[in-house]
């Protein structure tokens, strides 16, 4: 899937903006066909954002079902005859979208692209509508899996009461979180393109795929170097383009040629589309993870999507504050806890350098203490063909960035239950099939004796809470216990071991030595301890701080308004552990 992009042939009008909204409290918009006309007394809201924290009304905070988007556009007469994609970012979880009232594209899965072919639908040299109906319902079936409860009445819950469990540890934000586009491109048009690169010495090869719409096969294409300067040229829907003396993309050393896809034409090409290339090899061996051929040691952190006001909103600032951040504490790399983040910030990670383990939203599949998660009436065959198909849609994706080093297909799953090996088994095999370049991962907080599917996976990823969840307050305990743990899942998998969280919540400004667990200094003197392990062991390949920074999560009693396992607080100030870490990763190799 091409991500939008302008060219000669191309026209990228971005939607973003203050759209009009109404929340559908009594379930009735489908049923009083809402997409059938302007909606009625609407409010204003934002595009991209959550809506959840934009206004002073709890109840649409807490909003559980659908709520619907509307705005409208003018179809200039000269885009007639082409193509014109609607474009979503993302909507979570469920969309459904009219174009003046016509029914175009319906989506299930909270984080990734969708788009609709809507030029027949369009009044050109007029106003247009379109309508969106975002639910961010959560069942056995989604993936994150949830549950919408309806009481009975009784001394507990009044009548008609309905909520919304999850079992993840992050709030569940809502709306139409990455921006809306629209693109208009030629009739016949270049569909999607996938690369693959290798390397041999100093010449690499960069092999690449073309699907063009309505059965065309002419292609030409050229790859750029960042000057501009044509370094190889190709013809047809597939080849391999060899690179003399290539320049690679590395963590902290990014380098992006321009795959040039043109459909010639006579005069000027019908279509021209411009895909960034990194060129980069990636290998795992027993106790190193090797890009370039150069061990590759994972520091950086598991992050979240989530900021003051606009919850999971894309926005620009954010993110680039982030990747700012990012550069000064000495980090290369993050995982994309617990779902795929915005085509935006894959963008960023090509072009700035920074590595990316790409994780599916499968997280909150560990349903005990209240009994088995893998079983036919819960996490079961609904579910698995839900995350198959976001593994579909991810690898579609995401393939073609440099800055995707490797899959993940889950995060802390019940992986003790025997049921969860042919569930996962199959999302292993699917990545594997559609994509033979890239390693895979499961992230469990299970132990090498008792985790039924680290086995499957090509890197041991584990998160360990020494001090936190297990023993807490024990700091003392958890050099021995981290030692002992980590020897022995390399022992029983020989393969390279990166502990993908660990971490302390530490309230930003509360004080206490010695350290007591949710000061400042807890965090610093745990992370401490941890590192000593890390440093003795030489099949890590890497270190994960849980989290980048706090995040809001549901209200319960363990959380002090959200998780404040941030080394930078939500605002993105650092905590005492961000001038430590720095400290650490500028001077680690
Ligand atoms: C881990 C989860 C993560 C949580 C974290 C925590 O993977 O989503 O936020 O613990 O409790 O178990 O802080």
């Amino acid at each position: 899937m091409l991500y939008p992009r302008e060219s000669e042939t191309r026209f990228v009008k971005d939607l973003s903006g203050l759209w009009r909204f109404r929340c559908d409290r009594a379930e009735e918009g489908f049923a009083k066909r809402w997409f059938d006309a302007p909606l009625r007394d609407p409010i204003l809201m934002p595009v991209p954002a959550s809506y959840n924290d934009i206004t002073q009304d709890v109840t649409l905070r807490d909003h559980v079902g659908w709520v619907w988007y509307e705005t409208t556009l003018f179809a200039p007469a000269s885009w007639q005859g082409q193509s014109v994609l609607l474009r979503f970012g993302s909507a979570t979880h469920h969309a459904t979208a009219w174009v003046n009232g016509r029914e175009v594209v319906s989506h299930k899965g909270g984080y990734m692209p969708f788009e609709a072919e809507i030029a027949g639908h369009l009044h050109y040299g007029e106003e247009n509508r379109i309508t969106v109906a975002v639910s961010n319902m959560l069942d056995w079936t989604t993936i994150p899996p949830g549950q919408v409860k309806t009481p009975p009445e009784g001394p507990r819950y009044p009548k008609g009461f309905k909520f919304q469990e999850i079992y993840q540890d992050f709030f569940n934000y809502s709306g139409l979180h990455r921006p809306v586009r629209l693109v208009v491109r030629p009739k016949d048009h270049i569909e999607d393109i996938a690369v693959r690169t290798g390397v041999r010495g100093r010449d690499a090869q960069v092999f690449y795929a073309v699907t063009l719409s309505g059965g065309r096969r002419d292609v030409r294409v050229r790859l750029l170097d960042e000057k501009g300067r044509v370094v190889a040229r190709g013809e047809g829907l597939k080849g391999r383009l060899p690179v003399k003396n290539a320049r690679l993309w590395f963590p902290g050393k990014a380098y992006l040629y321009t795959l040039e896809v043109e459909m010639p034409a006579a005069g000027r090409p019908e279509d021209i589309y411009r895909q960034p290339v990194g060129i980069r090899t990636i290998k795992v061996t027993k106790k190193q993870f090797r890009i370039n051929g150069k061990p590759f040691y994972f520091k950086g952190f598991g992050k979240h999507e989530d900021a003051d006001i606009r919850g999971k909103g894309h926005d620009d600032a954010t993110d680039l504050k982030d990747f700012n951040l990012l550069g000064w504490i000495g980090a290369n790399s993050f995982r994309t806890s617990h779902y795929p983040y915005s085509e935006e910030i894959m963008e960023l990670a090509d072009r700035l350098g920074v590595a990316v383990i790409d994780e599916t939203p499968a997280v909150g599949l560990n349903y005990f203490p209240h009994g088995k998660t893998f079983q036919p009436d819960r996490v079961g065959e609904g579910s698995q063909a839900h995350l198959l198909q976001v593994i579909r849609e991810m690898v579609e994706r995401d393939r073609n960035h440099p800055c995707v080093v490797m899959w993940c297909v889950a995060n802390e799953a019940a992986t003790e239950e025997p049921e969860s090996v042919p569930y996962f088994r199959p999302c292993l095999d699917l990545f594997r099939k559609l994509d033979s370049t890239r390693p895979v991962s499961i992230v469990t907080c299970c132990d090498p004796d008792t985790c039924l599917c680290t086995g499957m996976a090509d890197v041991v990823c584990v998160n360990r809470y020494y001090s936190w969840y297990n023993d807490p307050g024990r700091l003392d305990l958890v050099e021995h216990q981290l030692e002992h743990n980590l020897r022995a899942w390399h022992k029983k998998f020989g393969r390279p071991v990166i502990v993908t969280e660990y971490g302390a919540d530490a309230v930003a400004g509360l004080h206490a030595d010695p350290p007591v667990m949710f000061s400042e200094e807890y965090q610093v003197e745990m992370l401490d301890r941890f590192h000593r392990v890390f440093d003795k062991l030489d099949f890590m390949a890497g270190e994960h701080v849980w989290n980048f920074a706090d995040f809001m999560t549901r209200q319960e009693i363990r959380r002090v308004v959200g998780n404040r396992k941030g080394v930078f607080t939500r605002e993105r100030q650092p905590k005492m552990i961000a001038h430590a870490l720095r400290r650490r990763w500028t001077r680690l190799k």
